[in-house]
């Protein structure tokens, strides 16, 4: 595949969405054709499922059940969007991935690794993330940040499931420093904005070496 494939992780708040626009501009700037997708999401199907998993239930989908739902929505969102995108020469920029499995249904939820490590193998053995900017703040700064909207099923969860949930994303983080980079996103936009600049030239220059 020609293109390259980069995702955004981080809790809620710490500013995935904002900061997808501005990796969509500069990529467009350097040249690039760009698509933007999200997860779940990404294709009708998958807006379906991020739907049902995030609004409001009078049940409670069991652990194995999201995390199902999240990979049933992935795996379209591969063979549908990404995978003819990346074939297509497109930079896909996309507002989570299977890191934030680890780090929810992983690390929130507390579903073992090994459930999810199989899961990945099944629905995506060959695609890995090129480039994985992981934006890190405490809870309470990112929380602070979105205390005005109505919360959707998972922003009702307390904080020590938050707590857990970065704390899984910094191990990822630790374990794949190839892919993932981590950036400080308790700083302001302009210093988050030059360091993610700085990855996403990293990644423009070893695509040119190619
Ligand atoms: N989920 C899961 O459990 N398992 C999975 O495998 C996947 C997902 C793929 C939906 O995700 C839910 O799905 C998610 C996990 C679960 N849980 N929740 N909730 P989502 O990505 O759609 O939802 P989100 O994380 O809640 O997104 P968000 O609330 O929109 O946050 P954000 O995109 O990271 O933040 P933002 O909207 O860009 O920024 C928030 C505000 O902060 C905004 O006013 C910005 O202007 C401001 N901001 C941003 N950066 C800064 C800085 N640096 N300084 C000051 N202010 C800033």
């Amino acid at each position: 595949m020609k293109g390259s494939f980069i995702t955004l992780e981080g809790i809620e708040g710490v500013g995935k969405t904002t900061n997808t626009s501005f990796i969509k501009n500069f990529l467009e700037n350097s040249g690039k054709k760009v698509l933007v997708t999200r997860e779940p999401g990404g294709t009708s199907f998958g807006e379906n499922l991020r739907e049902i998993i995030l609004e409001e239930k009078d049940y409670k989908l069991s652990i194995i059940t999201e995390c199902l739902i999240m990979f049933a929505a992935r795996s379209q969102h591969i063979e549908e969007v990404i995978k003819p995108a990346l074939s297509d020469d497109y930079y896909v920029v996309c507002d989570r991935f299977t890191d934030a499995t680890y780090a929810y249904q992983g690390g929130g939820r507390g579903l073992p690794k090994d459930v999810i490590d199989h899961l990945k193998y099944i629905v995506h053995p060959d695609l890995e993330p090129d480039l994985t900017i992981y934006l890190d703040a405490p809870e309470k700064i990112s929380f602070s940040r979105i205390e005005d909207r109505n919360k959707d099923s998972f922003e009702k969860e307390d904080l020590a499931f938050f707590k857990n949930v970065r704390s899984s994303y910094l191990e990822q983080a630790s374990l794949h420093q190839d892919r993932i980079m981590i950036v400080d996103a308790s700083n302001s936009l302009d210093e988050v904005q030059k360091d993610i600049s700085h990855y996403l030239k990293v990644l423009l220059d070893r695509n040119s070496d190619v």
